[in-house]
């Protein structure tokens, strides 16, 4: 009997707030560029997309409901993609803030950053010098002496305030120690499994993308939470797919996206999102697994369904 290929969800991050927009003139801006691109990172095989906002006209992280509620729609009109809504926002922005989208558009699911951190997005001043917008290089400068909050009090807040709506969370790690508070809210009962574990390898601050440190994640998620979680990865820059081939061969699913790499290649700016979409893709397929379609996805993860959201 043919043994069934194992499947594996693909999620798309198409903008974020880590990148700015001198640094490439892909990255998706505007609402209609934000939905063109989750649209074409779906019909290249995300079955998530996990969307930001900016302003139109700087490409300035926001977090108004208002700056997401263009796009949403259409991108649920135009795929059956799972939307995943940040409340990470910018580390510039506090919890209350970065909430507000969540809370009103009640996804399927929405990120959770795990712990307070340095962000440091400073060493890529060396990269760019013009900048376009005058918020740019103050944004990146500012990571030198600044922290994503996250205390234990607001990843309560926003856990409590997403309970009553069904929103699952992809649950961003960026250190083993994230692991251990996932643990401390799941024995609280503020977390329901299955648990959607995002592990982040290579962010300035976070931990580094070293093969150990993939493995240790891995050890001490399945330590820690057994069958009941679902293990994602993403590589920050150019560790985006050596990362997914790792965690690929261990059992894992992906991310790939503008929001954390600007890259196709070495020196080679992808054009778009699905253009990762399509690389991280043939990497699935090379290895005789299948990708996870949205309906795969809505099933592994036990989500509400696209009916069921606010938007
Ligand atoms: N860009 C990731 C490393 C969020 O949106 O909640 C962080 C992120 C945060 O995705
Ligand atoms: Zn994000």
């Amino acid at each position: 009997m043919a043994r069934r290929k194992r499947k594996v969800m693909i999620t798309c991050a198409v903008t974020g707030a880590i990148h700015t927009p001198s640094m490439s003139p892909h990255l998706p801006i505007t609402p209609e560029e934000i939905a063109d691109a989750a649209v074409g990172a779906a019909e290249a095989g995300a079955a998530l997309v996990h969307v930001h906002a900016r302003n139109p006209k700087t490409g300035q992280p926001d977090q108004s409901p208002q700056a997401f509620e263009p796009f949403l729609k259409v991108i649920k009109q135009r795929t059956s993609a799972v939307i995943n809504i940040t409340t990470g926002g910018a580390p510039t922005m506090l919890v209350e803030e970065r909430l507000q989208p969540c809370a009103y558009f009640k996804p399927e699911v929405a990120s959770l950053n795990m712990g307070s951190m340095n962000f440091g997005l400073y060493p890529m001043l060396e990269r760019t010098k013009d900048f376009k917008f005058d918020w740019e290089k103050p944004y990146l400068e500012g990571s030198h002496d600044r922290i994503f909050k996250n205390t234990f009090k607001d990843i309560e807040n926003i856990l409590t305030t997403c309970a009553e709506n069904g929103t699952r969370f992809e649950i961003e790690c960026y250190d083993i120690g994230h692991l251990y508070t996932l643990r401390h809210f799941a024995d609280r009962g503020l977390v329901k499994p299955p648990f959607f574990i995002q592990s982040v390898f290579g962010i300035l601050g976070g931990i580094g993308p070293h093969p150990e440190d993939v493995a240790h994640m891995k050890r001490t998620a399945d330590r820690l939470f057994g069958d009941e979680y679902e293990w994602s990865v993403l590589g920050a820059g150019r560790n985006q797919l050596p990362i997914a081939m790792q965690a690929l061969s261990l059992g894992g699913n992906v991310r790939v996206g503008l929001e954390d790499s600007l890259w196709a290649g070495p020196g080679r700016l992808a054009k778009s999102n699905a253009e990762q979409v399509t690389l991280v893709k043939q990497m699935i397929e090379a290895l005789g697994l299948e990708i996870a379609t949205p309906e795969d996805a809505r099933e592994i993860l036990q989500l509400k369904g696209a009916d069921k959201v606010g938007f």
